[in-house]
């Protein structure tokens, strides 16, 4: 593998297993997705690699931010052997600490994925600075709103992180309104999450009868079931769905009781601060609205429109998903179906909700002035590969709603459209559930909710692109940042993932879920030997040579230069991409959509 590769872009939704903060190493707009077993090695390879860097990374950070500092740090740090100048936790906190004390704050780190050690330490009522836009502390809301249940989904998660969240939201959510708090436990280990759990439950208790409710599950059943389990067991008019690894902000209840009042089909978002997995200091965060990629990953959107018409950053937004959290009247998230109870594991239900409101007669929002401060990990300690669950969800969630843009999920994936041999489980209740609200069908969702969604109408194949003199070659993007596309090793990662579309443009190195993302276009320069990359939104208004004619397992031929993409050995003996007078070589394409 090229070193010539960068710390990827984060993809992130939130979970109970962890904030999923995937940062493969990928080459420039690519997402690094894991397709098959046989792929697992490269990717553990991958990881290494990606680990590699990010230390490098955060070592230059370091030594900067040393460097700054060093008059006044110089004698701080001479002082206390640092056990462990590798290890993220110490990057920028626990300096102070004695060896016995770094010893037991990098176990506890390594168990968890965020700093529990501190969190131990830390007040359980810690105040959090108040990071609402200033006009929501200026609202005023009725006083005859809903109750709530809030329902706190963990898995082996810290107890003291458990408590904070706890004492927040009796803190910080007027008691007339809050009906009770549930944890939903999805089959923890730990021990200290069931004894001395249960003592701070009766405790509490004690003062407010019947506020804490505790839900075990005797096996681990993920995520969706938890949710679920947890919806069943409240009984506010409105129930919220959340992390145990959060702390409320302020008045985070009234806005989206106020909202729910007003509209009952509006299934809500609070806006996540993120607290630092090492210090957990609050890092105030914009509102925006929930989106995601062909392959479901979710990710940060931009508000449409209408919403920056309003100018005031304290108003609620429409939003396409959710991340995971959710807040929603409890008998309308009853009435279109809760959440899909056949998804395993983590992934893709968060999106599945969003489309399923949208469709089914509600609608998605983002609720700025409440705002919920959610803990970060560096790690997931309990996650192993999350992308088979993913792949798995993110398909039923196609074959349920998506209609004829399904195959998009398998484009994305680089799956076969048929016979990919992942089971899906059963899909009928749902396929059902769909009629029975009479849902509208996706077509409206992409049009009217998610426009910024490319529908990949035109793509004709996808996958690895191969030449049949040398089958063990892909084209592969080459070096990052860099232009010239190479051949490589096949090893089926994003870096060689080709598409061809209908008006004839092959994008080398993955293809971007949104309009308002460029890929990267094959060229013919007309010049050289070399073909190149460029970006196809600037290519097509230089009026530059992308457009190929390619018949699957025929030639490729620039349309314009009329020269062939073909392969020829070097006199070193090694094969290169060149640009040259068509000799009949033929090419293929992993995947076809239609026939060409
Ligand atoms: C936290 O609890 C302690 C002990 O009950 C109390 O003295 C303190 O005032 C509380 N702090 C806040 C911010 O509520
Ligand atoms: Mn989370």
């Amino acid at each position: 593998m090229r070193i010539a590769a960068r710390v990827g872009v984060l993809v992130f939704c939130l979970t109970v297993y962890s904030l999923v903060y995937i940062s493969f190493i990928r080459q420039e707009g690519s997402n690094d997705k894991i397709q098959r077993p046989q792929d697992l090695e490269v990717l553990t390879r991958l990881k290494r690699i990606e680990d590699q860097v990010s230390k490098i990374a955060q070592y230059i950070e370091v030594k900067n931010e040393q460097v700054k500092e060093s008059h006044v740090e110089q004698k701080k740090t001479m002082k206390v052997k640092k056990l462990y100048p590798d290890s993220y936790l110490f990057s920028s906190w626990g300096n102070e600490l004695s060896e016995e004390e770094q010893i037991r704050a990098e176990k506890l780190f390594q168990e968890y994925g965020h700093n529990v050690f501190l969190s131990n330490r830390l007040p359980i009522n810690r105040t959090i600075p108040d990071t609402r836009d200033h006009r929501c502390a200026e609202k005023i809301y009725p006083k005859d709103l809903p109750t709530i249940s809030v329902v706190l989904i963990y898995l082996n998660e810290a107890l003291s992180i458990i408590q904070r969240a706890v004492c927040s939201i009796i803190d910080r959510t007027p008691p007339h309104l809050l009906k009770d708090i549930i944890l939903v436990d999805d089959y923890s280990s730990k021990v200290d999450l069931q004894l001395a759990l249960d003592e701070y439950i009766d405790q509490i208790n004690k003062n407010k009868p019947g506020l804490l409710k505790k839900v075990r599950h005797t096996r681990q059943m993920g995520l969706a079931k938890a949710r679920i389990s947890g919806w069943e067991a409240a009984t506010g008019q409105v129930v919220a769905i959340l992390d145990a690894h959060i702390e409320v902000h302020k008045q985070w209840a009234e806005p989206l009781l106020a909202r729910i009042k007003a509209d009952r089909t509006t299934v809500l978002s609070p806006v996540f601060d993120k607290v630092n997995f090492d210090t957990l200091d609050v890092v105030h965060y914009q509102p925006s609205a929930h989106g995601f990629d062909w392959a479901l990953w979710c990710m940060y959107e931009s508000f449409r429109p209408e919403w920056f018409k309003l100018k005031d950053p304290s108003e609620p937004g429409k939003s396409p998903s959710v991340m995971g959290i959710l807040v929603a009247d409890r008998q309308f998230l009853g009435e279109i179906g809760i959440l899909d109870e056949g998804m395993e594991i983590y992934g893709g239900e968060n999106v599945e909700l969003g489309i399923r409101v949208w469709l089914c007669g509600g609608s998605i929002e983002v609720v700025p002035c409440s705002k919920i401060a959610h803990i970060e990990r560096a790690h997931k300690p309990y996650s192993p590969d999350l992308s088979k669950p993913m792949i798995r969800n993110a398909l039923r969630v196609a074959e349920i709603w998506m209609d004829e843009y399904k195959s998009n999920v398998n484009i994305a994936w680089n799956l076969p459209l048929k016979d990919h041999g992942i089971d899906i489980g059963d899909v009928t209740k749902r396929k059902k559930l769909r009629d029975k609200l009479k849902c509208k069908p996706f077509k409206w969702y992409l049009e009217n909710v998610y426009p910024q969604l490319d529908t990949w109408e035109n793509i004709l194949g996808y996958g690895v692109l191969k030449n049949n003199i040398k089958e063990d070659l892909c084209i592969d993007q080459g070096s990052v940042p860099g232009s010239v596309p190479i051949l490589y090793n096949c090893h089926y990662y994003d870096p060689q993932h080709c598409h061809y579309s209908r008006n004839g443009e092959i994008y080398v190195g993955g293809i971007k879920s949104h309009i308002y993302n460029s890929n990267r276009c094959l060229l013919d320069s007309g010049f050289g030997k070399t073909p190149t990359l460029i970006d196809c939104k600037h290519a097509k208004e230089k009026g530059l040579n992308i457009q190929w004619s390619f018949t699957q397992g025929q030639e490729i031929r620039n349309k314009n230069t009329n020269r062939c993409l073909e392969i020829a050995q070097g006199e070193d003996s090694y094969y290169y991409l060149v640009m040259q007078k068509c000799t009949g070589q033929n090419w293929k394409i992993q995947h076809v959509v239609k026939d060409f």
